[in-house]
């Protein structure tokens, strides 16, 4: 009993799953389904017994975006007593790998959510957009920012000002999204993909993507800085010793993340 009722949990081969599961409304992101993966990604983060974690969506969306019924009639006021946006942060917080999976559309909040994994899989024709600007809104839970890192500021403007979708193709083309597979085998793919990532030693995993994360804040200088003090805190690691005995023996490293 995972106690989530907007999200489907599990656990196997060191990657936990994050499975939305509001298909009927193309798992549209309520206040409540934000919480859950929050929670849901923060307690994976802890668990020894997983490495990566893979977020995808039931049924043939993967998310239509917020959920509009629920933020219609909003105000700044109500907005900002719900610090709705606590939860989206405590996402960018995690530190271990998130691997998505996503198929259909993905769009708004949804593409947002998107764009908070580390790695995106996605099914051939899928369709990815900020619709937003057709509500009378913007997006506000890092779209204008994480577009236009991985794009640009060119192709992210044009795509925010109209909404239009973005072929699978196209992401890929513009570092949205890291590889395409065929829709009817998008599970098993992402799935083999995180398990594959998940044989990696933990700790070198998290330190990477903490080195990666400082890339999109600092100068290069400062974190080559920031680097090293990561690559020196592995040498303290039972992995490291592992890893390089295990080279030297001409055998397959056992690693225990720590
Ligand atoms: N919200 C609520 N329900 C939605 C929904 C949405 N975003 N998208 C789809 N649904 C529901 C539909 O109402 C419908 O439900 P029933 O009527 O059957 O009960 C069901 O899902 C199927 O949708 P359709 O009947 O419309 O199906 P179609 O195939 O004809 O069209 C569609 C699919 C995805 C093209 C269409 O439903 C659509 O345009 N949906 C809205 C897409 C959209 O505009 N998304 C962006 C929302 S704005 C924030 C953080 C983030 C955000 C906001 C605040 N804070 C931290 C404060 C993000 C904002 C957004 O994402």
């Amino acid at each position: 009993m995972s106690g989530y009722s907007q999200i489907q949990t599990s656990i196997e081969a060191g990657v936990a799953r994050i499975e939305l599961d509001r298909p009927q409304q193309y798992n549209a992101l309520n206040r409540k389904m934000v919480s859950e993966i929050a929670n849901a990604l923060e307690s994976f983060d802890r668990n020894e017994r997983v490495a990566v974690v893979l977020l995808s969506g039931r049924g043939k969306v993967f998310s239509a975006g917020a959920d509009i019924d629920e933020m219609m009639n909003d105000n700044p006021i109500h907005l900002e007593l719900l610090n709705q946006f606590t939860d989206w942060d405590r996402i960018t917080k995690i530190k271990k790998p998130i691997v998505g999976a996503v198929q259909g559309l993905v769009l708004g909040g949804g593409f947002e959510l998107a764009l908070s994994c580390d790695l995106l899989i996605s099914a051939a024709k899928t369709e990815f957009a900020f619709p937003e600007v057709e509500l009378g809104v913007m997006p506000g839970a890092g779209g204008t920012q994480r577009l236009t890192k991985l794009a640009g500021r060119t192709k992210a403007l044009e795509w925010l000002f109209t909404g239009e979708r973005i072929s699978a193709e196209e992401a890929l083309k513009h570092n949205i999204i890291n590889r395409i597979v065929q829709p009817e085998v998008l599970e098993e793919e992402s799935l083999k993909f995180a398990m594959k990532l998940a044989q990696k030693p933990p700790l070198s995993l998290r330190l990477i993507k903490d080195a990666v994360n400082q890339a999109d804040h600092t100068s290069v200088e400062e974190g080559m800085q920031y680097e090293r003090k990561n690559f020196y805190l592995l040498f303290a690691s039972n992995d490291q010793k592992e890893g390089m005995k295990a080279f030297v023996e001409k055998r397959k490293p056992r690693f225990e993340g720590r």
